[in-house]
């Protein structure tokens, strides 16, 4: 809202042409009857105006915008070039958002709006509030929902305590409450009882402001922070804004921590566990008197490097992938199945006899034998070692035995499987 038609044609332009012209629709207007009247039929997402209007003074026209429901918070810029501490006052009282010094020029307007714009974006989130008086509950949960906030609203800590669960983001409770549980026992039941941490779901504690000496109470029961009854909506939304922040900052951290975490243990082209996890976890895996007798077996593709060579290295690739996929679904949860090279796999079997273990890498040769996982059959070596009767071997030890007996396996023919002792278990045919 702007008296002087040169003045709305250089701001409208000025924003338009720096802020994304999809992301921005602007109403210039000359006069304040004019922009109560769009106001009547338009929701805005900021109002600027002019401290000087023809027909109104500019703080006038914000009062009677702050006086219409659906503009209450909308963020009500002045425009001027007198900005004295009595005007600067005298409009907050009157609901005046911020003002911007015109003589700082248009340029730094569009900086002023777009980081304006930022802090009043709307809020995503899913609100559990707990408040037991029903009209406070009224006014503030259409505080929240107007910025964008999906509000679940309780009237008792037991209430809330029933439903809260990982779908909220974040709540907002009440201290004092009518019920049996005060909003420090509801603190104490979501930190230490369902176990949720402070970042994970962040509790934003309202009190009356005769309290003052609550505070460290809700601090040690488990709040992240509180708010003063009366609560201000500005200060509501503030604090539930970097809430929300810390929370999204927590989850990123921890989604990268975890992917971390796979990419370490994990082979890439596979899935499988990668060599190192393999050396970590065998010690464990051969010493659990719950695995014995455990047996570690080789695999080897055969002529690997002619498969590369004749049908290309993305071939040889999806014969690494097929291959692992087998092995992942043909060996038992708590077996261990690893990539360990190139063409290399491990597998570590727990607790069973030497003619089930026999059984099992037959049927496994056959199988890949079968698998043409990129189309034309490809054929493995086999070597298997036991701690059966030598429960003090270490890995390293019986991985030797086992790729002894790949290696057997290769000069007899490949495409076959041989025990560490020389007896042969499949004769690929
Ligand atoms: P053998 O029957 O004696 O085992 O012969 P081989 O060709 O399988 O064995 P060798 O060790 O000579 O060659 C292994 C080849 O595996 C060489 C290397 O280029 C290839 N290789 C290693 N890692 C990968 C990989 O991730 N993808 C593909 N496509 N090839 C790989
Ligand atoms: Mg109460
Ligand atoms: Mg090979
Ligand atoms: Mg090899």
């Amino acid at each position: 809202v702007d008296g002087s038609r040169v003045s709305r044609k250089v701001i409208a332009k000025t924003l338009s042409s720096h802020i994304n012209a999809d992301s921005i629709e602007i109403t210039a207007v000359g006069l304040a009857r004019d922009a109560l009247e769009v106001l009547a039929c338009e929701k805005f997402d900021l109002i600027t105006s002019s401290l000087l209007l023809p027909d109104m003074y500019g703080l006038d026209l914000c009062k009677a915008v702050r006086g219409s429901p659906a503009h209450r918070f909308t963020p009500f810029i002045v425009v001027t070039a007198e900005s004295h501490e009595l005007l600067i006052r005298e409009g907050f009282s009157a609901g005046v958002t911020d003002y911007y010094d015109k003589t700082h020029g248009f340029k730094n307007f569009v900086r002023f709006i777009q980081s304006l714009a930022e802090h009043y974006a709307g809020l995503v989130g899913k609100v559990l509030y707990l408040e037991d008086n029903l009209t406070e509950a009224r006014i503030m949960s259409a505080v929240m929902e107007h910025y964008g906030l999906d509000v679940v609203r309780v009237d008792s800590a037991e209430r809330a305590l029933e439903i809260i669960d990982e779908s909220f983001d974040l709540v907002v409770a009440d201290f004092f409450l009518a019920g049996d549980m005060s909003g420090g026992d509801f603190l104490h039941n979501v930190r230490c009882g369902l176990r949720f941490a402070r970042e994970e779901m962040p509790v934003l504690v309202m009190t009356g402001n005769e309290h003052n000496n609550m505070q460290a109470e809700i601090f040690r029961a488990g709040g992240n922070d509180f708010v003063t009854k009366p609560v201000v909506p500005e200060v509501l939304i503030s604090r539930i804004r970097s809430m929300l922040l810390m929370k999204q900052q927590f989850i990123a951290l921890k989604r990268v921590s975890e992917d971390m975490r796979t990419r370490a243990t994990e082979d890439s082209l596979t899935g499988l566990y990668n060599k190192r996890y393999l050396a970590e976890c065998s010690g464990a895996f051969l010493s659990d008197i719950a695995n014995y007798p455990a047996w570690i077996i080789v695999i080897d593709l055969d002529h690997f490097k002619a498969i590369n060579d004749r049908h290309g290295h993305m071939a040889g690739d999806r014969v690494l992938e097929g291959i692992g996929r087998l092995l992942k679904a043909f060996f038992r949860k708590d077996d261990l199945v690893a990539r360990t090279g190139g063409e290399e796999f491990v597998v570590l079997i727990r607790k069973c006899t030497r003619a089930d273990c026999a059984h099992q890498v037959g049927e496994l040769c056959r199988l890949i034998k079968e698998l043409k996982p990129a189309g034309f059959p490809v054929t493995a070596s086999v070597g298997v070692a036991t701690n059966q009767d030598r429960i003090h071997a270490g890995f390293e030890e019986l991985l030797v035995a086992a790729d002894e007996a790949m290696y057997k396996a290769k000069h007899a023919g490949r495409n076959r499987a041989y025990f560490a002792d020389g007896t042969p278990i499949h004769a690929g045919v």
